[in-house]
């Protein structure tokens, strides 16, 4: 582990991903961390649509009961592995402490995952979004969250973005090395734009996966409940029952737009041109496509 100073920036370097000063002195018990057969990962680089999903999960697993959805705030419901900060349960004590199956979230790269997941042969579902959204997302995402380093202005942080120098790194390396192993360790490879064009057609291919069956009836229910519309108001989604020093409400909202081609509405044209051309390089060697439009 090394320091490692990007602009205004304080990160720390594991095994050359950029990671929170916190976290990154929980990084041995993450990395001893016991996966169980039984367990469902979740895994996406952030704001891919890993509450989303997560919500999906949990309603597939309480089949279709949306009041038993509400019992706790997500960060409960689905521990996230990695995430540790002052004043907060660290994601492994709350794993730890849960009855299976669990519910697990993490935004880790692949060759940070603990070795336990394979060896267990543990279920994963990665969700993958465009590298533009999730930049713009990523951006007002820092102004929510008070842990994470000053974002600084928009121009700056889509610099400091394709360059890796943020929270879990490169967003191009993430995609792209979950989806090369893919067939090795059998994961569930899905796509935000495809969950917003027909969250019902996506939800059946998650079923399928984890080998479950519900009625098309509660499929619709599960497709409404987790609906923008819906997950915008509701509390236990939006980060509103954590600690408000860890979180400033004010500035941002976790619902924010909940669409694809948001990007937009923020990148110029002289910004677009360069993020395409550092983008073709970087992506040239995979035959992974998005869309960055429904
Ligand atoms: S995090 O913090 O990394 O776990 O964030 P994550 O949940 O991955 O991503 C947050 C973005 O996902 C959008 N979102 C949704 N979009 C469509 N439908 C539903 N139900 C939904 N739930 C969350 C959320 O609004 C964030 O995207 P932006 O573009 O900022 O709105």
């Amino acid at each position: 582990m090394s320091d490692c100073r990007m602009d205004n920036m304080s990160l720390t370097l594991v095994h050359g991903i950029p990671i929170l000063e916190d976290c990154a002195k929980n990084w041995d018990q993450v990395e001893l961390f016991q996966a169980r057969p039984d367990d469902v990962l979740i895994a996406t680089y952030p704001k891919a649509g890993t509450t989303w999903t997560s919500e999906i999960l949990d309603m597939i697993y309480c089949e279709g009961d949306s009041e038993k959805c509400l019992r706790n705030d997500m960060y409960f419901r689905v521990p996230y592995l990695e995430f540790c900060v002052p004043g907060l349960p660290s994601g492994i004590q709350l794993l730890e402490a849960a009855p299976s199956p669990r519910l697990v979230k993490t935004h880790l790269p692949i060759h940070m995952m603990p070795e336990s997941f394979w060896e267990k042969k543990t279920k994963v579902i990665y969700v993958a979004r465009n590298a533009k959204d999730v930049a713009v997302s990523y951006f007002f995402f820092h102004k929510l969250v008070k842990s994470l380093p000053d974002a600084g202005p928009w121009d700056t942080f889509l610099n400091n973005y394709m360059n890796g120098h943020v929270f879990y790194g490169s967003w191009h390396d993430h995609v792209k090395g979950w989806w090369e192993k893919r067939h090795e360790y059998n994961v569930l490879y899905l796509f935000y734009e495809d969950m917003k064009e027909n969250p019902q057609r996506e939800i059946q291919k998650i079923l399928h996966y984890l080998d479950r069956h519900l009625s098309d009836d509660i499929v619709e229910k599960i497709a409404q409940h987790t609906s923008f519309e819906k997950m915008k108001n509701n509390d236990t989604v939006n980060f509103k029952n954590l600690p408000s020093d860890l979180i400033n409400h004010s500035s941002s909202s976790f619902m924010r737009k909940g669409v694809a081609g948001d990007w937009k509405n923020h990148f110029t044209v002289a910004q677009n041109e360069k993020f395409d051309e550092d983008y073709e390089r970087k992506m040239s060697t995979t035959d992974l496509h998005f869309r960055t439009e429904i």
